[in-house]
């Protein structure tokens, strides 16, 4: 029996001693000391023995047993420490490094002075309007006082669908539309994407944006298209900035002007921005043509109104100052970054 003891001495420490991980350590454990272990069986054991033998034995016994706890007790401590410094180890991040970068998104300078220019209207009452890019030719055209053989409608400038479907030269249609359906007061403006059939080169594209404008009302005036057309440019280019009318002609608005500003950079000196004229053309406006009043149902001799239509492409590269108007369209990261 004491040679009994002895090995099971002996295999419960070196089977604890090789615990590498507490799995295995439990399960030798149970294997030495467990109910079905191998030393409880030894103490079952002892009532066969005399009683001379009993208590060396049962003396002999516990030694064991309480040399193998605590052998076990400090493996256990052991392996456990070992194992929290490994997970330690392996989650071990370093907090001075830099963060990972990330690209933040930002608008595009085309939107950004699209809501530049309409918060400037909106703080002025304007509703914004939209419409359909597809469009009727009586909603571009004929609606707008612009007759059959007239030099707009050619083929060559337009993108026709069929005979009478076609993609909108510009945002008027919109405003046709608005007149339609709406009893004057109306203030609106129509900002969207047009289309010219033009071929592509820094100044020209067969897609662009247009912004028009759009007040009908009782007693309207001419007064009326100049202070908002000035408090407008003032707004968007500053204080300093004075305002020209030239007469023109559009079959929708009579009469008609081009409207210029005196030049942003130079002041109307004449610098390469204004090609040293000190003035630079930015608007079309005038007072609706009585002929498109009355063919939206709205009677010329009761109401009347102003228009005016400006392209977004021109005032943003000017801005900016960029000299290619396909830059905005190509979605080059280098050229985006920069505003
Ligand atoms: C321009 C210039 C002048 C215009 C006219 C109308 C409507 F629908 F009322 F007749 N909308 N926009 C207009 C007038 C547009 O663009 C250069």
């Amino acid at each position: 029996m004491k040679e009994k003891l002895a090995q099971i001495r002996e295999q419960a420490i070196s089977a604890l001693k090789g615990a590498s991980d507490l799995r295995t350590l439990e399960d030798a454990k149970v294997k030495f000391l467990g109910k079905k272990g191998e030393l409880t069986a030894v103490l079952r054991g002892m009532g066969a023995l005399t009683p001379e033998e009993r208590p060396v034995i049962g003396q002999l016994a516990n030694e064991v047993r309480n040399a193998v706890e605590e052998l076990y007790a400090n493996t256990k401590t052991a392996l456990s420490e070992n194992a929290k410094a490994a997970k330690l180890q392996s989650e071990k991040i370093d907090v001075t490094m830099p963060g990972a970068r990330r690209n933040i998104a930002k608008r595009h300078p085309l939107s950004q002075v699209l809501r530049e220019v309409s918060d400037i209207f909106l703080g002025m009452g304007f509703e914004i309007a939209e419409g359909p890019d597809i469009e009727l030719d009586y909603y571009n055209f004929e609606a707008l006082n612009i007759p059959k053989n007239h030099p707009a409608r050619d083929t060559q400038d337009t993108f026709y669908i069929t005979d009478n479907i076609l993609l909108r030269t510009q945002t008027s249609p919109v405003q046709v539309r608005v007149m339609e359906k709406k009893k004057p007061p109306i203030k609106i403006i129509a900002p969207g994407m047009v289309f010219r059939s033009d071929a592509v080169d820094a100044t020209h594209s067969p897609v662009f944006h247009q912004i028009e404008g759009l007040v009908v009302d009782k007693g309207v005036t001419m007064g009326d298209l100049k202070g908002t057309l000035e408090t407008f440019v003032k707004k968007l280019y500053g204080e300093d900035v004075r305002v020209r009318f030239r007469p023109h002609h559009f079959p929708f608005t009579e009469p008609s002007a081009e409207v210029d500003i005196s030049c942003f950079v130079c002041g109307g000196k004449g610098c390469s921005v204004c090609k040293g004229e000190g003035w630079i053309e930015i608007l079309g406006a005038g007072m609706v043509h009585p002929k498109v009043l009355s063919g939206c149902g709205i009677d010329p001799d009761e109401y009347s109104g102003f228009a005016f239509g400006v392209g977004l492409e021109r005032i943003v590269m000017r801005k900016f100052g960029i000299d290619d108007l396909r830059l905005f369209y190509e979605n080059d990261i280098r050229f985006l970054k920069q505003f």
